[in-house]
């Protein structure tokens, strides 16, 4: 049976587990969708058509793929505008299919746009697709790409006259993807440095969710018994209830950090990015470095001890020689870990239950953490203040119970992170938070929410401006000419959110906060967006990182 090329990528899509695609005109990958009754989610413009799927990927940790499409061909502009998306998901190595109209033969003489030579940089493969016959060959490479190995986002061009092939006699079966698995004399090594440690400390990263490893991390966590720090990205991963928790920021998770004589990282780059710790004193400590990829190794630290695979083959080969070589004693370690956090709180808990007008941002971020299920709930935080608050206070306490990000975190994204997470996961209470700048990045998809009836809660921490750069907390702020914007009283974007259909309050008592926190929810449970704003205070305060300013 012969069927074109598009169409026959729609039904490869299907065949892979692929359940909707996102995209934004134009794109003819969008209409066979349709025609092969594949979803789609339409949003408001291209960022967001690749941000939801790329959040998709994220918040499934690569089970699920996200797949979109943006307009390119001649007409480029859609993946131009698409540009930062594409280049967030690889800064965050993230696993998402991107299809784009790749020109026909003989068309390049009309456009001075290289799109394959422009998005090289910022993926992990890009196919030309030249021959429709070819289409399954392209999308077995593309599966094996996003499937295994780092994640990272793919590219596929797809140009419009490719014509049909024959299905017959290309056929297509779901790529299964691959894992490696460690050197057992490395993780001999690795064990034997662990053992020998006076303080060790696990440094666990994003690799671990990528590999379904959180089960695997617990049970050699705790049969070392040794901390456990988690990046931002891999917030959650470790529950932050645990006694062997020590968070991700903050007093406590440094004090781990700066103690440690042996840092065994386990799915972390540990490169110190804007958003991670630097390792202090990294020459007086014994570095071990589990990663699926070489590229980490010896790359910000020397690796004293490196260990290459999958994080869930590694953690099983890790606890089994641990088990042989038999697991150190140590005592107090709970007890001290727990006054650590008692002393981290000490610091917020007075910002959390703070009766203060216009209220403290902290005070919305514990209100809503006694109202969340912790098993059965998203959240997540935009670029800015609500982030670094979010993660410094915020108990993660199931596998993406969080969504953070690592080097770059485009504004606006915590909107296609709750928007993928509420599709990915029915039944959890989905919310992000995100303030004035990041508010302006989404709106324009918020009418897709509405549409499609995603129920999502987002918070609107509204400080009236951007808060980490302004004057008058710690003095005259390190941007003071770009921070200010309209106060609420002549700007309400709850408004703007309630015209597009959007459950919307204004929220500036704190004895409201936790009553709006359960209409919205019963709001999201009818199929219905919610929109809080909350007249906050400028309180650019936050949990460390060790290294940074
Ligand atoms: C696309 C993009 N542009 C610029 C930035 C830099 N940036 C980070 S936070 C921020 C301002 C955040 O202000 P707001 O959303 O009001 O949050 P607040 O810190 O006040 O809580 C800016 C401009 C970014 N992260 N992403
Ligand atoms: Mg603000």
């Amino acid at each position: 049976m012969k069927v074109k090329a598009a169409n026959g990528i729609a039904r490869i899509l299907k065949a892979e587990g692929v359940s909707w695609i996102s995209c934004y005109p134009t794109s003819h990958i969008n209409n066979a969708a349709g025609e092969e009754n594949l979803p789609i989610y339409m949003m408001g413009e291209e960022r967001f058509g690749i941000a939801v799927a790329d959040a998709y990927s994220r918040v499934t940790c690569g089970k699920r793929i996200g797949a979109c499409t943006a307009m390119a061909g001649l007409n480029a502009a859609g993946i131009q505008m698409a540009y930062g998306a594409i280049a967030q998901a690889w800064e965050d190595s993230s696993p998402v299919l991107i299809m784009a109209e790749g020109l026909s033969r003989g068309a390049s003489r009309h456009t001075h746009f290289d799109i394959a030579g422009a998005l090289k940089p910022v993926t992990k493969w890009v196919g030309e697709i030249d021959r429709a016959e070819l289409v399954p060959d392209y999308m077995r490479r593309a599966f094996t790409q996003l499937r295994s190995g780092r994640p990272g986002p793919v590219l596929l061009l797809v140009p419009k006259d490719l014509g049909e092939y024959d299905e017959a006699q290309h056929p297509y079966t779901p790529v299964k993807g691959w894992r490696t698995g460690p050197d057992p004399d490395d993780v001999k090594a690795a064990i034997g440095a662990l053992r020998a440690a006076k303080d060790p400390l696990i440094y666990a990263g994003e690799g671990v969710y990528y590999s379904d490893a959180t089960a695997e991390l617990l049970r050699f966590a705790e049969l070392a018994h040794v901390p456990v720090l988690t990046t931002l990205k891999a917030k959650g991963a470790f529950p932050e209830n645990h006694p062997l928790s020590v968070g991700v920021r903050g007093s406590l998770a440094a004090h781990y950090l700066e103690k440690c004589d042996v840092l065994f990282a386990i799915g972390s780059s540990l490169f110190p990015n804007r958003f991670s710790h630097a390792i202090p004193d990294p020459q007086k400590k014994t570095i071990v470095q589990c990663n699926v990829d070489i590229l980490d190794i010896n790359r910000s630290y020397e690796t004293k001890h490196a260990v290459i695979g999958d994080a869930k083959l590694t953690l099983e080969a890790l606890t089994a020689e641990l088990e042989k070589q038999g697991p150190k004693k140590r005592t107090g370690l709970t007890d001290e870990i727990s006054a650590g956090r008692k002393e981290h709180m000490a610091k917020f808990r007075p910002f959390m239950e703070s009766n203060d007008k216009p209220i403290n941002p902290y005070r919305v971020i514990g209100d809503l953490m006694k109202v969340l299920d912790p098993k059965a709930s998203f959240v997540t935080a935009d670029s800015g203040n609500t982030r670094d608050q979010t993660s410094t206070v915020y108990e993660a306490q199931i596998p993406r119970g969080h969504l953070g990000w690592g080097n770059v975190s485009t504004l606006g994204f915590s909107f296609a992170g709750a928007f993928s997470a509420k599709l990915a996961y029915p039944d959890r209470q989905c919310v992000n938070i995100t303030g004035d700048a990041g508010v302006c990045y989404m709106m324009g998809s918020f009418e897709a929410a509405a549409r499609y009836g995603v129920g999502i809660t987002t918070l609107h921490i509204n400080n009236g401006g951007y808060s980490g750069y302004g004057p008058g907390f710690w003095g005259k702020g390190h941007d003071p000419y770009t921070w200010k914007v309209s106060d609420h009283g002549s700007a309400c974007m709850a408004s703007m959110a309630g015209a597009v259909g959007w459950h919307a309050e204004d929220v500036s008592e704190p004895s409201e906060i936790i009553p709006a926190l359960k209409r919205a929810f019963d709001e999201n449970a009818k199929g219905r967006p919610a929109y809080l704003e909350f007249i906050c205070s400028h309180h650019p305060v936050h949990g460390g990182w060790v290294g940074r300013e």
